[in-house]
């Protein structure tokens, strides 16, 4: 098991789409498994493969507070089930300290394929629903702020490159980062 590093906005690599996953082996178990480690970790509910620059469509998710839900989801497709929208006040790893409220379909129907590759279906509502579509999101190249106004998004990206940069000055070992998000729009 391991800790994989998250990436932060605005880094470019978050903007990448997803491919779909076609080989079903131990490496795949083994990314969901690290995966699920850097989400407990962090501590997340959520936590998409585009997250840790693994640019295929897996998302792990556990809604549970004794995390002992692990929830895996690859090559899903979300369907709106209602035109209703709920506001939540969501968060995201890869924006850290940043809640905000965005709408989304109330009800939505997940259909997607387990670790062993065997489909199966769903109907989500609440926190389950608002998460698959946030990660889902993710899988697609975009980001909960996405959804906020245009001073609001680039406020949060001054927030985030001021923290980039206190983190690199305690840290130098993480300027990787800093570089690739420095002159990225
Ligand atoms: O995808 C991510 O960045 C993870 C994100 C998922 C999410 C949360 C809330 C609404 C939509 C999507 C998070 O997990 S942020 C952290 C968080 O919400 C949380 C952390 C610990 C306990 C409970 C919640
Ligand atoms: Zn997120």
């Amino acid at each position: 098991m391991a800790l994989l590093p998250i990436l932060s906005f605005p880094d470019p690599r978050l903007r990448t789409k997803a491919r779909p996953v076609t080989v079903f082996d131990a490496a795949l178990r083994q990314l969901a498994n690290d995966m699920f480690e850097t989400m407990y970790a962090a501590p997340g509910i959520g936590l998409a493969a585009s997250q840790v620059d693994q640019h295929i469509q897996l998302i792990v998710m556990d809604l549970t507070e004794d995390k002992n839900q692990p929830q895996v989801f690859i090559n899903p497709v979300v369907t709106p089930l209602t035109e209703d929208c709920v506001p939540y006040e969501e968060g995201c790893l890869s924006v850290p300290e940043v809640f905000d409220k965005v709408d989304r379909p109330s009800r939505v129907r997940i259909d997607a394929l387990d670790l062993d590759g065997t489909p199966f279906s769903l109907e989500a509502d609440g926190l389950l629903a608002v998460c698959i579509q946030h990660e889902m999101d993710h899988l697609d190249g975009k980001l909960f702020v996405d959804y906020l106004s245009p001073l609001k998004k680039q406020r949060i990206r001054e927030k985030m490159q001021k923290r980039e940069r206190q983190l690199s000055r305690q840290k130098p070992a993480a300027t990787e980062n800093t570089r690739r998000s420095a002159s990225s729009p």
